[in-house]
């Protein structure tokens, strides 16, 4: 999972980035969540509980542990996660972050970092755009005087421009050869047409399953492409944009829009007020120790209030009336929304012992993976290990003890064996 932030200079792309990347320690095989400068790795809260809180029900049950002692610094919690962490069964799963900057107008057309930038997004699952909902910028992300009234009509001229350049990014590499191409296509029918789409468009990690998608939701008739307009083209382009780079935003700086311009904006897209300076300055303050705050709730506690300074405790009081006033800082229901509603993903947890849940080195629950809601069991093998999906002979639902055979569409939450040769 690949997450790109982008938007126009200034909105808080980088601020959203440092917050999410500043991890606790704790967290297994991420001694450093910035891989490079702009990649990073964020761990998001799953919606459930882990499947370790019914594990732990169980083996209690049995009188094979003890109840969760008051001191238990993980809250009960008996996973081993590989990669992430579990605490109170809040289970972390990564995702990766691309800080992607130097977006301009103009960018389709080489204008700033040009196509240098649309390159970055091509190995994006989902684009969250950040916009500036205080209206402190102007459409190339110079300051200006704040002009919070008319917030509402410069967040939509951000939004339109970013789904419009990307568009007519993927317009221009259509249009390029399509004349030459037209004829082959003409010979070759409607093979020919999605043929000459997926040369045009895998570059930019457009796969054929998606311009297929694509093509059935334009409105455009794909039996006779030598008759399309410009107009034609750029609807397909429209819904690859779509399809390929679902778009969804993040109004930033709502702590200084007290007009609440998301709801005045016309169109039905989802739209999520946050708050990234405040993230950033509350994971900081929760990793230096003086709070504990976990990112999805709208409080914290305070740990050390006799070490903070004046201007320390003036700081902790304000991120306090922030947080109580706007609900939280919006951002993790946002991660929560991009992942699992609207790149539709499920958790699945492989294991390799369906009586424990362990793995081969008594690991329990080691992985939880993201993948496609409905993924098949052996699609769901292959996407663990190459041999695994290979070797495969069935699999079994841990939770029921049931067999289920290689073409069984897998659900959230789903703890499964799986059966290979070896
Ligand atoms: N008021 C307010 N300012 C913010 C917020 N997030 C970021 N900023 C400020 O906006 C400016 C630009 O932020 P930056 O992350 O560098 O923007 P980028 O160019 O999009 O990466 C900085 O001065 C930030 O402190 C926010 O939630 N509220
Ligand atoms: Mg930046």
């Amino acid at each position: 999972m690949r997450l790109g932030l982008v938007g126009k200079p200034n909105v808080g792309k980088s601020t959203l980035f440092s917050a999410l990347t500043l991890a606790k320690v704790d967290i297994a095989n991420y001694p450093f969540c910035t891989i490079d400068p702009n990649i990073g790795v964020a761990f998001v809260p799953l919606r459930f509980d882990c499947p370790c809180k019914g594990l732990r029900e169980k083996l209690e049950a049995e009188g094979k542990i003890s109840p969760v002692s008051p001191d238990d610094p993980r809250g009960g919690s008996i996973c081993t996660p590989r990669t992430g962490a579990c605490k109170k069964f809040r289970r972390l799963v990564p995702c990766h972050l691309v800080d992607v900057a130097g977006l301009v107008p103009g960018a389709s057309e080489g204008r700033g970092r040009g196509n240098a930038f649309l390159n970055d997004l091509s190995s994006c699952d989902a684009l969250i755009q950040v916009v500036d909902s205080a209206n402190t910028t102007d459409i190339e992300g110079n300051p200006k005087v704040p002009e919070p009234e008319t917030a509402h009509h410069s967040m939509l001229e951000e939004i339109q421009f970013l789904s419009g350049e990307i568009e007519s990014w993927i317009t221009g590499l259509i249009a390029d050869g399509w004349s030459r191409g037209i004829r082959k296509i003409q010979a070759e029918g409607a093979k020919g047409l999605t043929k000459y789409l997926v040369d045009k468009l895998s570059g930019i990690g457009v796969s054929l399953h998606l311009i297929n998608q694509s093509l059935e939701s334009a409105n455009i008739d794909i039996h006779s492409p030598w008759d399309w307009s410009e107009k034609d083209i750029s609807d397909l382009a429209a819904n690859i944009q779509k399809t390929a780079f679902p778009i969804v935003i993040a109004a930033n700086k709502s702590d200084l829009s007290v007009h609440q311009p998301w709801n005045k904006l016309p169109n039905q897209q989802q739209i999520f007020p946050i708050m990234a300076d405040t993230e950033l300055a509350l994971r900081r303050a929760d990793k230096s120790g003086f709070i504990d705050y976990l990112p999805e709730n709208a409080s914290f506690e305070l740990i050390d209030k006799i070490n903070l300074t004046s201007s320390q405790e003036k700081g902790i009081q304000e991120m306090n009336r922030l947080l109580n006033l706007h609900e939280g800082t919006g951002i993790i229901s946002l991660l929560q929304y991009v992942i699992f509603d609207l790149l539709d993903q499920v958790v699945v947890f492989p294991v390799q012992d369906d009586n424990q849940w362990i793995d081969g080195d008594g690991k329990i629950l080691p992985d939880a993976f993201i993948v496609k809601n409905g993924i098949q069991t052996k699609d769901f093998a292959y996407h663990i290990h190459t041999e695994l999906g290979d070797g495969f002979i069935r699999g079994t639902d841990a939770r029921s003890k049931r067999t289920i055979g290689a073409e069984h569409s897998l659900s959230n939450q789903d703890v499964v064996k799986i059966h290979a040769k070896n």
